[in-house]
This record gives C-alpha cells, sequence and structure tokens, in this order.
C-alpha cells in the first residue's frame, strides 16, 4: 500500500472535499483485497451488515444499486488488514487534519451489470456522529468508468453542507432540494483505474452513474470517525444493545465498534 501524501494533495483535498489518489494498491493487493471480499460477502447472505444489526437486502431500486455489505473487517482478518491499515488512517487523519481516526464502517460496493446510479448524497447525515471532519476512503477493485459508474464530486460542496439527510433515491436530483446552494458547481467524474482509490469528506456531495456495462464495478470504502467524535442519536449501523445504552453527546470510543485505527 503507498501511503505518502504530499502538501499538494493535502491542499486539493481541503479545497474540492474529495482527492483522487492513484496507485494505493499494487496488482497483487487488489487480487488479495479482491478475493478476501468475495469470500467474506459470500459468507453473509442478504445481510448487509457483518456481525452486527441485522439490515436484510430486499429487490427495491436501492437495493438494484449496488450490493452494499458492512463491516467485513470483523469478518475477514484480510480484510481487515487493509481497512484498519494504519497506513490507510494516517492517510486519513493527515488529510482530515485530525489527531486520530477511529474507523466507522468499512464496506464494499458493487455495482452489478446494469445497476442503478448512486444518487447524489453526503454520507455524514446518515451516520452516528456529525462532523466537517469524517472521511471515505473509495479503492477500485475493478476499472472504474464513465460508462460502469464511477465516482462524481460536487467539488467544494463540503464547505456549503449541513447535517440534514438527503436520500439515496431514485432522483438524481433530490439533494438540491435540501442544498439548493450547490446547484451552481459543476460536477466532475473521477474514472479509476483497479487499485487506484479516493478520498472524500463526508460532507461532500458525491454520486455515480448508472452501470451500462455486462460487468462488474467494485469497490472496497472504508469510512473514518475523528477519535473524540460524540453521539447523535441516530442508530444507522450500530448494533442494538450498543445504541441503547448510549445517550446523545456521548462519546463513540468502543474500541469494540469503532476501534482507532
Ligand atoms: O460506489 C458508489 O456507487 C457510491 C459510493 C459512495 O457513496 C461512498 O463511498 O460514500
Ligand atoms: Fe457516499
Amino acid at each position: 500500500m503507498r501511503t505518502a501524501l504530499t502538501p499538494e494533495q493535502i491542499n486539493e483535498y481541503r479545497g474540492n472535499g474529495f482527492l483522487f489518489f492513484p496507485d494505493l494498491l499494487t496488482a497483487d493487493e487488489v487480487g488479495e483485497l479482491e478475493t478476501a471480499v468475495l469470500e467474506a460477502i459470500s459468507t453473509m447472505g442478504k445481510n448487509k451488515i457483518a456481525d452486527g444489526l441485522e439490515w436484510l437486502e430486499g429487490d427495491g431500486f436501492y437495493d438494484k444499486v449496488f450490493t452494499q455489505r458492512l463491516n467485513l473487517w470483523r469478518i475477514n482478518d484480510t480484510v481487515k488488514r487493509y481497512t484498519r491499515a494504519t497506513g490507510l488512517g494516517q492517510m486519513a487523519a493527515r488529510l482530515a487534519g485530525v489527531d486520530a481516526m477511529r474507523i466507522w464502517c468499512d464496506q464494499a460496493l458493487i455495482k452489478g451489470p446494469f445497476a442503478n446510479p448512486t444518487a447524489y448524497h453526503l454520507d455524514n447525515p446518515f451516520w452516528s456522529f456529525h462532523s466537517h471532519d469524517s472521511i471515505s476512503v473509495w479503492i477500485a477493485l475493478d476499472d472504474a468508468t464513465l460508462e460502469n459508474g464511477c465516482l462524481w464530486f460536487l467539488p467544494g460542496s463540503h464547505k456549503m453542507a449541513g447535517f440534514e439527510v438527503t436520500p439515496i433515491g431514485m432522483d438524481m436530483n433530490g439533494i438540491f432540494e435540501t442544498y439548493p446552494q450547490m446547484t451552481g458547481i459543476d460536477p466532475v467524474p473521477v474514472p479509476m483505474k483497479a487499485g487506484d482509490c479516493g478520498f472524500h469528506n463526508g460532507l461532500v456531495a458525491h454520486g455515480a452513474g448508472p452501470n451500462m456495462t455486462r460487468g462488474r464495478r467494485m469497490a472496497m470504502t472504508a469510512a473514518f470517525m475523528p477519535d473524540g467524535s460524540t453521539f447523535n442519536g441516530e442508530q444507522n449501523i450500530l448494533p442494538n444493545d450498543y445504541f441503547n445504552s448510549l445517550a446523545p453527546g456521548d462519546p463513540l470510543d468502543n474500541d469494540n465498534q469503532n476501534p482507532l485505527v
């Protein structure tokens, strides 16, 4: 894993709210991670969250946006070696400008042939903490192209965003009803080769096109929460026992659920 960041890359991330980072993984590493992710997913059936809250895949529009499987690090040591890699966590912390990160979740996002588009949305409002400094890494395990549903971003939108949820539904323009100030921004596509990755701020608007091809567009992602973040009352993916033990304002510092990376 290539983890060196330049000051220019950090500036670009902070200005745009995202950063394209080529060659994070070698071809061998891509193969190893891909195999591990598919292995982990094959044990989960329709359950979207490994070893935690039950969330079953259905057959509605959202289930055809991508195959989504979360917290694979909990059931697969190889996935854990990548998504909880210290070097990756350090990159996330440097880009965000915080001292330390905890893993919020990792997730595989696989657009199968002819998958639906991923509507523009913000990530952080879905989660159980609010932060201007949360960050995800999206690692391409297949080439992600304009044809098969690469990511698109609204550069700088993280500076205009609040914490209102914008659903990943059927309306591509839904986000602009909540955040009309973002309508003036030109969206930017970020195609990637397998092994490249992108980092994005939890408040930057992003989405992906449909998969117009017969091929697969597979990504492995990890979302990082700044250490010191506090519970906002949303359950999101927290297991019931832990969720019921929390009151708004409590620190989310459970090393089993959200370990430091
Ligand atoms: O892979 C996709 O289509 C969407 C990814 C995304 O929204 C994310 O990683 O936050
Ligand atoms: Fe997202």
